[in-house]
């Protein structure tokens, strides 16, 4: 059975991507900070729960030895936004914490997998980026300068690992409505998350992102896919989107 790992499992793009994944016929190791979601979804997979904070080096390197020698599949997913503060009065403590969860996290699960990637002979990683990572926008600039990081770290993993059996994907949604992400960004409060997507007739959800992951990692494994941006049908671009009345 073909294997994979899955950061920030306990909830929306993560979890979906799990479950998808699980139906392709994967053994899902469901990586997160929250036990119990972890354990409830790979119960219901039939995965494997790993406990781990994506930035801490100790925990990470437990999770490669929970993993084994082999693995055929990582998707770094954990990441996250915090704040929409202008530049002009950005604050350190939220653009550390992005650039920590999403930059340094996903260099720290990668190169604690990587070996074991390559060992499977037919490797695939998978790096969550987001359009972020590929357009700028006001108030967005902690959140774009991590995702950019991102998309430099996946582009340039790709050329050095060049000739080895491991292809290399960005994944890059724009507007999903997952249950946290916003709720996250804008420090819990509800009415601000909701007016990200208001009027906004159907956003994203976590399953058409789970299900673009799914499409990359079965494709023959010659098939390369750099980047896949993905959308919903009212964001025709970042700052263009077609909201209802
Ligand atoms: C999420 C997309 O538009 O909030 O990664 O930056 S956006």
């Amino acid at each position: 059975m073909p294997t994979a790992v899955v950061t920030g499992a306990s909830s929306g793009i993560g979890a979906a991507s799990a479950r998808a994944l699980a139906a392709e016929g994967y053994h899902v190791f469901c990586v997160a900070r929250r036990t119990e979601r972890i354990e409830a979804l790979a119960a219901e997979i039939g995965g494997t729960a790993v406990t781990c904070d994506v930035t801490d080096e100790t925990q990470v390197s437990d999770l490669a030895d929970a993993v084994g020698p082999t693995l055929d599949l990582l998707l770094n997913n954990a990441g996250g936004a915090l704040g929409t503060d202008p530049v002009s009065s950005g604050d350190p403590a939220d653009w550390r914490r992005m650039y920590e969860v999403n930059v340094i996290g996903t260099l720290l699960v990668t190169r604690a997998l990587l070996p074991a990637l390559v060992a499977s002979g037919a490797g695939t990683l998978i790096n969550l980026g987001s359009t972020a990572g590929h357009v700028t926008y006001e108030g967005g600039g902690g959140y774009t300068a991590a995702k950019h990081g991102v998309t430099a770290m996946t582009e340039t993993l790709r050329l050095e690992l060049n000739g080895q059996p491991v292809r290399v994907t960005e994944i890059a949604p724009g507007m999903v409505r997952t249950d946290e992400f916003s709720l996250n960004r804008f420090g819990g409060d509800t009415a601000r998350a909701d007016a990200i997507y208001a009027g906004v007739r159907q956003p994203l959800v976590a399953e058409d992102v789970a299900d673009t992951i799914a499409w990359v990692a079965t494709r023959p494994h010659h098939v390369n896919i750099d980047l896949l941006v993905v959308k919903p049908l009212a964001q025709a671009a970042q700052h263009k989107v077609h909201r209802e009345p």
